[in-house]
Order: C-alpha cells, then sequence, then structure tokens
C-alpha cells in the first residue's frame, strides 16, 4: 500500500487496485462554443485542470495503474437525453443543436472529444455516460469490479457537477475515492472550494482531497 497525505487524513492506495478516472475532459466543456459556452459559462477557467490533469495521467501510466476517460454525452437522436435535461439552459443553443464544433453533447461531434493533450491511449477505457455521474447507465461498476479495483483517484470537470456526482455514485459502491483537487476545475471558483471542502468535511464523509503533487510524489517514492 501507499500512503499520500490527504485531507482530513493519509489516502491509502495499492495501484494494482485503483484506478484513475478522468471526467469529461471534453472540447465541450474547455473550449468556446460547446455545450459548457452555450450554459453561460467562461470555459477558460476550465484550463487550469488541463496540466495537473496530464500530471495525474502520467504518473498513473508510470505505475501501471488503470486509467479511465469518462466523456458525458447523448446519441445522435437523443434517446438517451432526458428531455428535462434538453429542456434546461439556453433556449437558443440546446443539447443536439449545431454548433462551431458540431451538434452540442452529441457523441462523435469535435465537442464531444477529449482535449487533445488529455487524449487516451491504447488501452484505457473511455466510459461514455448520458448523465452527470459516471456509474448512472455505464458500464463503470462491472468494468471495475472485474479488476479488482477498490480505490479510485477522481480528476476532471466539473468539480460540483460530474466530479462529485461520479464521487458520490463511487463511495455509495463502496470505492474508497480520493479527489486531487487541483485537477479539477469549476466555472465557479467558489463552487470547487466548497465542493472540496464538502468531500473532506465531517472525517471525509464521501472520501478524501490530495493533488497531484502528493500523488507523484508517493509514486515515484514507491518505485525508488
Ligand atoms: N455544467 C457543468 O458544470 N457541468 C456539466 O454539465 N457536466 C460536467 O460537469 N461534466
Amino acid at each position: 500500500m501507499i500512503e499520500i497525505p490527504a485531507d482530513p487524513s493519509a489516502f491509502a492506495f495499492d495501484p494494482a487496485r485503483t484506478a484513475l478516472v478522468v471526467i469529461d475532459m471534453q472540447r465541450d466543456f474547455l473550449e468556446p462554443g460547446g455545450f459548457g459556452a452555450a450554459l453561460g459559462n467562461d470555459v477558460s477557467l476550465l484550463a487550469a485542470a488541463i496540466g495537473p490533469c496530464r500530471v495525474a495521467i502520467d504518473a498513473a501510466r508510470a505505475a501501471g495503474m488503470l486509467v479511465i476517460h469518462t466523456r458525458e454525452g447523448h446519441r445522435p437522436d437523443l434517446s438517451d437525453a432526458p428531455p428535462a435535461k434538453i429542456a434546461r439552459g439556453a433556449p437558443s443553443r440546446r443539447i443536439g443543436d449545431p454548433g462551431p464544433m458540431g451538434r452540442i453533447l452529441v457523441r462523435g461531434e469535435a465537442g464531444h472529444e477529449i482535449v487533445a493533450a488529455l487524449a487516451p491511449i491504447a488501452g484505457e477505457p473511455v466510459i461514455d455516460k448520458p448523465g452527470k455521474g459516471a456509474f448512472y447507465a455505464t458500464e463503470l461498476e462491472p468494468m471495475l469490479r472485474h479488476r479488482g479495483i477498490e480505490a479510485l483517484l477522481i480528476a476532471g470537470v466539473t468539480t460540483e457537477v460530474c466530479v462529485h456526482t461520479t464521487l458520490r455514485e463511487a463511495n455509495d459502491r463502496g470505492f474508497r475515492c480520493a479527489v486531487l483537487g487541483d485537477a479539477c476545475a469549476s466555472y465557479f471558483p467558489e463552487f470547487h472550494a466548497a465542493a472540496l471542502a464538502m468531500v473532506s468535511a465531517q472525517g471525509g464523509i464521501f472520501g478524501w482531497v490530495t493533488d497531484t503533487a502528493r500523488l507523484t510524489a508517493a509514486l515515484e517514492g514507491d518505485r525508488a
């Protein structure tokens, strides 16, 4: 087991039984003209998570850990998109509407792709999810169980929406989860800070919070 300093206490994990889950680092959320921008957000705020996500992915790959990427999006016929989800947001540009990166939040379109800097490599599962949580209506849970995964390191965007929803789903399924705080970001910096604080409060009610510097130091120390 490796121990990383974390809040509210050290997080112990076995790299062979831990997966790094990188949530929704897609052009639709991080680049102008996508879903995030259509909701009225300043998408440049999410760029801060790209470098730390890269560091976490590189460290996990070097340690031989399972790296899983997720993407939020829908089938082209929108049959998996709840009407209540489509109806929310700006009426001028909704899920399925055309945009500069193709149809908004639709699988197969340019905006649905993971940003180039964090592109998955061969052998890394990509989970396409219709909801905010990565467990809802996806293959993620059996994939983790089949590989004997019992702990997750979680990164990505946005901290208080898809990262939090996934973390809560994972926690209720018995996975021990540490959020890499600097590898997450939100359109609302105050929500990012509050979301991280919620995880580690109450003795770690949903999990642990740590960062990529602590992760890389721990993994490099393990190999030294
Ligand atoms: N809007 C927002 O903050 N997030 C999302 O809609 N999806 C994710 O967080 N991926």
